[in-house]
């Protein structure tokens, strides 16, 4: 089906829905994705949205419409002015409100092709009361969970586990309703660095992301190693519109990469450093960058998942899991040298998604730069004791040991996925499940996560960042905070391999439940999550 075709289907399905929710409509196109960049374009930063005196506010609605193949589309529209904007890029000071005025658009959930999930059922789910979520109208006591709601997860920030901030399973905003607002404060004694935020339905939240909901937030600050930089941001998602399913397709702030088509290309200017912030906004992609002239470029790590490093390590290939971000200083680069941005590819074992090598931009160099960056503002010191400083001096109050599993039924169909505390009993995700994990506010855990499964898994906690200590029981010599991190597959001989990290609960804003999952999405939607309880005292 060509655009136009696609354009008319699209404008009946949009009048019916206005018709049927009341929606007043200006234009036929109004509910539906603005245009995405294609093959060949340059990859700009997206609209930044800045916090004024403490707070920033914005309206922003989840849309969707069909892509020229027919695969689903997802997008966050911001309106600037009388433009849609897609995906702006949220920036507060520590201790800032962040206010959200949210609207749930989604009016298309299905194209020719079934909802992008490779392996979860998407079938739709009660999260709480769903009847009485419908009879009072509000979206915290949950609901049906199916294509047409969502939510919306700051994925990293250490911000409170209730409704109208960051809860993701009680949380469930139906199409056509209200608007919902989230409101929340970052933490003051957060360091600068880059967040994200996505849609997180359990069943669908992997269509969602994987249609292109997605969109960076910043944490504004500098050091020594990044102030004055021009600064570019890289938001790294999977192709939504392949007609085929390309493995390791992958768009660079929607500019598509694919392995026949132009390129996309990034722009810079001869002999100035930049500072790159990439976010892994793929659903299953494990990144492993590196920029390439005649040899791979060596690059000035200065932090991963949003916590700096002190000293920061120079390396030349930079591993990203799913849902992680790496940000890193690049050096001044030369003029007429070809030079590209590629990804390494990676071993997802016997059974993972192909993850193979593939080149993401031709960076140009050039005297004369045609885009302008923003510059990265002076480094200030900090006003208070950074959040998780001297974790691993801590004494830890637990121990526990989780591990990921899998059921295959059968080889196309979707599996069944775990993650399990030892001695339980392996339990799909249910919101009606008690919590797996009770704790409380203050305590000190070394968890242990296995993989007991032929291909690797990607270990994220919502509300808090861990310390990565030991990888398969040995100490890491210099281990570093984290709020994703890459549990490798079993070989099918040998120990299964682990990650050992450390659980700082002391902060009381984080009291409550929330869940800890896979992040390759497809396995979240398909059961592997589970929730933990905070006890406040
Ligand atoms: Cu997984």
């Amino acid at each position: 089906m060509n655009e136009a075709k696609v354009m008319i289907r699209n404008w009946k399905i949009s009048a019916v829905a206005a018709v049927l929710f009341g929606i007043c409509m200006s234009s036929g196109a109004q509910n539906f994705c603005p245009p995405r960049p294609t093959y060949g374009d340059a990859v700009v930063n997206p609209l930044d949205l800045y916090s004024q005196n403490g707070v920033l506010t914005l309206n922003l609605a989840l849309r969707s419409s069909l892509g020229p193949t027919q695969q689903v589309r997802y997008c966050y529209v911001y309106m600037n002015g009388d433009q849609e904007v897609e995906s702006p890029t949220l920036r507060l000071d520590p201790g800032d409100q962040l206010v959200i005025n949210f609207t749930n658009n989604i009016t298309v959930t299905a194209g020719k092709h079934p909802l992008k999930s490779r392996h979860a059922p998407n079938m739709p789910m009660e999260m709480g009361d769903a009847a009485a979520a419908k009879k009072t109208g509000d979206y915290c006591m949950g609901g049906i969970v199916d294509a047409t709601t969502t939510n919306i997860h700051f994925h990293g920030m250490n911000i409170p586990p209730l409704c109208h901030q960051d809860e993701v399973v009680y949380t469930i905003i139906p199409n056509g309703g209200a608007q919902f607002q989230y409101d929340t404060q970052i933490p003051p004694n957060d360091q600068f660095g880059m967040y994200w935020y996505h849609p997180h339905p359990h069943g669908f939240s992997a269509p969602q992301v994987y249609g292109g909901a997605a969109g960076a937030l910043i944490i504004n600050g500098s050091n020594q190693y990044t102030q004055g930089l021009p600064e570019r941001i890289l938001v790294i998602r999977n192709y939504a519109d392949a007609l085929t399913d390309e493995d390791g397709m992958f768009t660079l702030n929607f500019v598509p990469a694919g392995k026949f088509k132009p390129l996309p290309v990034i722009n810079t200017t001869a002999g100035q450093k930049e500072f790159w912030r990439v976010v892994n906004a793929s659903t299953n992609g494990f990144l492993t960058l590196q920029i390439y002239t005649t040899d791979a470029v060596p690059l000035q790590l200065i932090s991963l998942d949003g916590i700096p490093f002190t000293s920061p390590p120079t390396v030349t290939t930079v591993s990203i899991p799913p849902a992680g971000r790496a940000e890193f200083v690049v050096p001044a680069l030369q003029a007429n040298v070809k030079t590209t941005l590629q990804t390494l590819g990676f071993d997802s074992g016997s059974i993972g998604d192909p993850m193979p090598p593939a080149n993401l931009a031709n960076i140009i160099v050039a005297g004369n730069p045609k885009i302008k960056l923003p510059k990265v503002p002076p480094a200030t010191p900090a006003k208070v004791a950074a959040r998780f400083s001297g974790l691993a001096g801590k004494k830890p109050t637990a121990t526990r040991s989780l591990y990921f599993s899998e059921t295959n039924v059968g080889t196309n169909g979707p599996g069944q996925f775990y993650i399990t505390v030892q001695g339980q009993v392996p339990k799909l995700f249910d919101a009606m499940n008690p919590p797996a994990i009770k704790t409380k506010i203050g305590a000190i855990e070394d968890w242990t996560i296995t993989n007991q499964t032929a291909e690797p898994h990607a270990f994220h906690i919502h509300q808090l960042h861990f310390l990565v200590e030991a990888i398969d029981g040995q100490q890491l010599p210099n281990p570093y905070m984290a709020d994703t991190v890459t549990v490798d597959e079993w070989s099918g001989s040998g120990p299964f391999h682990s990650v050992t990290v450390r659980m700082d609960f002391s902060d009381p804003n984080i009291a409550g439940k929330f869940v800890y999952h896979c992040h390759i999405l497809d396995h979240e939607d398909g059961g592997m999550m589970a929730t933990i309880e905070v006890d406040p005292n």
